[in-house]
């Protein structure tokens, strides 16, 4: 089945050497105006052709979870003439490793004429679908990401999430996810980074993809989702706009007022690989509600969804890469311009709470790290230092039977959010072992929970008074926007307080997650793809099973 195709690659490589002579210019930054894309130096409409770029992690040094596709030149300069061949403008890459570096591989792109749109979550750094938080360690994860991309006018966007809500059983995790967008939008203004978008992919549930939509693309410009991708497999072998779904889900989403399109496409039940849809996913049908889709995916791995095939340096197109090939270079899509393009619409109504949809519009807080340190610090009971994390389940099990663990709890059905509930496992232990204290009367006697807590002197950091008292011993009150934090921790905002270890017990599992990916037994129900079990929503799944671990672990106790 493998076309080996050394003249391709002669040619590819001919073509990168003479890029390469050419410094290019940086490509104009995407933007969003209604429901589609511009580039923002002509106006002209931008329809996404993608392809998702992100090998599994089997090939890695051991060590790492992330198999960063943005991170390694050799391998990035030997795929780029491949995207080309294709005719690319996007990539997605679903997690990058902040510590490495990506210019070269950005820069490289940005020749090609390609676009990235990078995911801000990790495997390992997610909102957890089934124990949903949105904390400061999370919130600094996107931070970083969105440092390291910022800069690059070929960063068409971020995705604030992946397929983290995927039926109606765990619909209160989008509250998380959409405030960590909102959040990731805000750093993006206050920091002074051009106007990057920040949107949100979703699986194709049938219950959920309404609402969900409506959910993320509702409400103000700044909690409100730039654009929607969605992972569409709904379109299997030879069909047509109606047969497939096409037609019903153009008719779902054509409300919607921001840019949708498919974050993720190809069904493989039919292989080889079609992509008869591509005709029709660019064609008249569907461009008024579609800017287009991804193709998942570059590498052909054992899930069978490759384009190509990779042995080292060498590359060999599939079936499916030359089909692929010959429906994307037919397409001629209707093209808007800013000029004199108005928007259909720019609002949408919230989605209101049934049966499949229980995510309150009443969003969790911003994390704030100073926050929770004046709290800490302000503490006179607190865990001892030599109690592993893993034994702190038991401790919020306890003492949580005793008092209110509301102040560090949320719940994305009701819209009600502890003051702390974005702080560490540690901290919000200790929040509580004191609280426990505090009301049994403060003797040492009740701070020891059989050795495992000892008493400290309390300090109230400069700033942090008013605050803590607005907010009240329970920790369910919220401080007015007058008494701010000039506390003293922000030099260690940077480093990841680590305090939720449970990461360490998924550390090894998570490596295992991409490796044995996504089977190409999916749904034959056309309509009802929901349970595409693709690339990270395939991780998810695993990870929510260690996250059940790690619920027991760490915060298990009264949270969601
Ligand atoms: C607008 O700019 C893009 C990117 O430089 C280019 O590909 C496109 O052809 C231009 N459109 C027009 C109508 O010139
Ligand atoms: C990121 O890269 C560093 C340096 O190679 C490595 O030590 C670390 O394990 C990687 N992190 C992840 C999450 O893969
Ligand atoms: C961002 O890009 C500009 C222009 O290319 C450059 O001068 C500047 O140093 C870059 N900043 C960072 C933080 O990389
Ligand atoms: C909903 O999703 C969860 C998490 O993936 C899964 O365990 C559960 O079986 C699903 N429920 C339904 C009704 O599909
Ligand atoms: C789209 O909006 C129209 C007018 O408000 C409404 O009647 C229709 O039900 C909406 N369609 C969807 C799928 O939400
Ligand atoms: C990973 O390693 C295997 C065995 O060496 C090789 O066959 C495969 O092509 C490699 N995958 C990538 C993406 O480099
Ligand atoms: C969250 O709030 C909803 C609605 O108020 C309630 O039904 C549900 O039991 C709460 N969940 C938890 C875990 O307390
Ligand atoms: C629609 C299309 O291009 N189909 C081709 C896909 O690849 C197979 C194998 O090369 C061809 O036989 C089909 O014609």
């Amino acid at each position: 089945m493998l076309f080996s195709k050394s003249l391709l690659t002669t040619l590819a490589s001919t073509f990168l050497a003479s890029t390469s002579l050419v410094a290019a210019a940086d490509l104009p930054a995407i933007e969003v105006v209604g429901n589609k894309f511009f580039y923002s130096a002509n106006g002209s409409q931008f329809y996404i052709k993608g392809v998702a770029y992100q090998a599994d992690t089997a090939n890695v040094t051991s060590g790492s979870t992330i198999n960063d596709p943005l991170a390694d030149f050799e391998s990035c300069s030997r795929d780029i003439p491949y995207l080309q061949q294709v005719d690319t403008n996007v990539i997605r890459v679903y997690a990058v490793n902040t510590t490495l570096d990506h210019s070269q591989c950005m820069k490289a792109l940005n020749d090609a004429g390609i676009y990235v749109i990078a995911d801000l979550s990790s495997p390992e750094q997610s909102v957890n679908r089934l124990d949903p938080t949105w904390t400061v360690d999370l919130f600094q994860r996107y931070k970083d990401v969105i440092d390291m991309f910022a800069n690059y006018t070929n960063v068409l966007g971020f995705f604030a999430g992946n397929e983290v809500t995927n039926n109606n059983t765990n619909t209160p995790a989008s509250a998380f996810v959409k405030a960590a967008l909102r959040d990731s939008k805000q750093y993006i203004k206050d920091q002074g980074y051009r106007s990057i978008p920040v949107g949100y992919s979703s699986n194709d549930d049938e219950d959920t993809r309404v609402p969900m939509a409506d959910y993320f693309a509702c409400g103000d410009d700044d909690v409100k989702a730039d654009f929607y991708g969605i992972n569409m497999y709904e379109w299997c072998g030879k069909s047509d706009f109606k047969t497939s779904g096409y037609q019903d889900r153009t008719s779902d989403f054509k409300n919607i007022s921001v840019p949708i399109f498919f974050s993720e496409y190809g069904c493989n039940e039919v292989t080889p690989r079609l992509f008869t849809e591509v005709e029709t996913l660019y064609g008249d049908d569907m461009t008024d509600v579609w800017s287009g889709g991804i193709v998942y995916m570059y590498f052909q791995e054992t899930n069978n969804y490759g384009l190509v095939s990779i042995d080292g340096s060498s590359v060999s197109t599939r079936d499916d890469f030359n089909n692929y090939s010959s429906e994307i270079h037919k397409i001629s899509p209707t093209s808007a311009n800013t000029a004199s393009y108005t928007a259909a619409s720019t609002s949408l109504a919230c989605p209101t709470n049934n049966k499949n949809w229980a995510a309150a519009t009443v969003l969790p807080p911003t994390p704030d790290e100073d926050l929770c340190s004046c709290m800490n610090v302000a503490n006179t009971c607190v865990v001892s230092s030599d109690v592993s994390s893993d034994d702190y389940a038991d401790l919020f099990d306890y003492v949580c039977a005793y008092v209110s663990c509301d102040g560090i709890s949320g719940n994305g059905t009701s819209g009600k959010y502890g003051s702390y509930s974005f702080c560490s496992a540690e901290e919000q232990l200790n929040f509580v072992l004191n609280l426990y204290y505090e009301s049994n009367g403060g003797s040492s006697s009740d701070c020891d929970f059989s050795g495992s807590a000892s008493v400290q002197s309390a300090v109230t950091q400069d700033g942090c008074s008013a605050a803590l008292k607005e907010i009240g011993s329970i920790g369910t009150n919220t401080a007015s926007d007058s008494a701010t934090f000039t506390s003293g921790s922000a030099s260690g905002s940077k480093t990841s307080s680590g305090s939720i270890t449970s990461s360490g017990s998924k550390t090894s599992s998570g490596s295992k997650t991409s490796s044995s990916s996504k089977t190409s037994s999916k749904t034959s129900s056309k309509k009802n793809a929901a349970v595409s079990q693709n690339d990270l929503g395939f991780i998810q799944t695993l990870l929510t099973s260690f996250g059940t671990i790690s619920v027991v672990a760490s915060l298990g106790f009264a949270l969601l």
